[in-house]
């Protein structure tokens, strides 16, 4: 497919996936808005539409809670999704939680302020009422952006390091990556679990593309704990069987912050919120450095529980090139690492754009979901942060690859990395969002 097809593809599945005033993750398996699924739709409908654009952070932003928090899901009135509002039950149990739009309790990583980047940059290159409403969404956006930052320095800072921990696999945005496993084997799930019954298997082509129903068990678990102490933040991280560093999502809470200092210097917010959101971006940057391993020099998370370092290499090991800090000399090694034969330039890969887990790597699944495929959406996150970052060449190389993968005009949620094959959710939004801010 041409470009010209493969942008108005994009652009037909945004609309297809609208509810006029969210757009959905996907259509059937995923019929809500997810936090950070949200910021890249608003990148690929920026390009469109800035209006639209501003209307979806405003839909996201009606479901911050009162603390802060921007929880992972806001709810539609669709009811094909589990677990919905009635497992959560978060207005039930929590102040903090609106009562409407119905919302999850947890978190997802922290990339809103680079779609209020790409917003801000749109309207401003148009003019007229595209500048104003950009403006005018930078003016409401910005203390609110800058709260959520606050929530995340705030509560989820267990070891006072910056390194920003998650308290469920979901948080990260990689669900079941190996990453996780050791944390996840021993969280128990208890005996009083109440029983479910998950929506999800009957949405893909095959049920080995999706976590198992033992992990499921433990994604449950965890909430029903979250649940019981009234999703008080201080609380879950204090008794909750899950806490790892996540050091992808402190990576992008530290770009974040300097993304969000950036559009402040420009809209005339208060300088020492600016300041602060320098002072934690510098903080977390020293925190993923902090952490890589001294043999294979990738970054790692940190289980806080198990209280040791997870070297389960993944994706996540490059964390350093998105928020920077490292020397050239440090950069460069990372980037070989990146673009050699364990990585990008594995040679059965299909296309040269980073697998989610190396595929000389025991823990490498090639369908099934975040162990091993790749992902365009995070090759747009890398890609982009690499550009600002000065890595050219390989942003725009994973840029190339990516749309030779997506050229199949799925805009399938994950492709097997060895076949090309479309794997997961088609027509999903942020896919075809990625797709339109590169052809744009
Ligand atoms: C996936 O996660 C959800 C739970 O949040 C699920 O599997 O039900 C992940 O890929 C996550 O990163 C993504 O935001 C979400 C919606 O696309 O789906």
């Amino acid at each position: 497919m041409g470009s010209v097809a493969l942008a108005s593809g994009a652009a037909w599945v945004l609309a297809g996936n609208d509810t006029g005033t969210m757009v959905t993750a996907s259509p059937r398996l995923y019929p809500h808005m997810w936090s950070w699924d949200a910021a890249f739709i608003m990148v690929g409908l920026a390009q469109l539409d800035v209006d639209r654009a501003a209307r979806e952070m405003e839909t996201l932003l009606s479901g911050q809670w009162a603390d802060g928090m921007i929880p992972h899901i806001v709810f539609s009135e669709e009811n094909g999704y589990f677990p919905g509002p009635d497992r959560w039950q978060t207005a039930v149990v929590c102040e903090h939680a609106p009562a409407r739009p119905h919302t999850s309790g947890i978190c997802q990583p922290p990339v809103h302020a680079i779609a209020l980047r790409k917003i801000v940059d749109a309207g401003r290159r148009r003019s007229g009422a595209d500048r104003r409403r950009a403006e005018s969404l930078l003016h409401y956006s910005w203390p609110r952006l800058f709260a959520w930052q606050r929530w995340l320095a705030t509560y989820r800072d267990p070891l006072g390091t910056g390194l920003i921990a998650v308290t469920h696999g979901w948080e990260s945005g990689m669900d079941n990556s190996p990453r996780w496993d050791s944390a996840y084997a021993a969280v128990q799930p208890g005996a009083d679990l109440p029983p479910y019954v998950r929506k999800d298997l009957d949405k893909v082509g095959d049920e080995g593309e999706r976590p198992t129903d033992a992990e499921y068990d433990r994604y449950l678990w965890l909430i029903e704990e979250m649940r019981r102490v009234g999703y008080r933040p201080d609380e879950v991280v204090r008794t909750g069987s899950f806490l790892v560093g996540d050091v992808f999502m402190t990576a992008l809470f530290a770009l974040s912050c300097e993304v969000l200092a950036e559009l402040g210097e420009e809209g005339g917010q208060p300088e020492e919120q600016i300041a602060q959101l320098r002072r934690w971006a510098a903080r977390s940057r020293a925190a993923v450095l902090d952490t890589r391993d001294p043999v294979t020099g990738l970054a790692r998370d940190y289980d806080v529980r198990a209280g040791q370092w997870v070297s389960t290499p993944s994706i996540a090991g490059f964390a350093p090139l998105l928020c920077g800090g490292l020397d050239p000399q440090q950069q460069a090694e990372m980037l070989a690492v990146l673009e050699g034969p364990d990585w990008m330039g594995h040679p059965d890969l299909v296309v040269a754009t980073p697998p989610t887990v190396s595929p000389s790597s025991p823990h490498f699944m090639p369908k099934q979901y975040w162990r091993g495929p790749q992902w365009p959406v995070i090759s747009w996150l890398f890609s982009w942060a690499m550009r600002r970052g000065g890595m050219y060449d390989t942003a725009a190389d994973i840029r190339a690859e990516t749309l030779r993968l997506v050229s199949d005009g799925t805009f399938a949620e994950y492709y097997h990395p060895l076949t090309g094959a479309p794997l997961g959710s088609l027509s999903q939004s942020w896919t075809a969002a990625v797709v339109l801010d590169w052809l744009y």
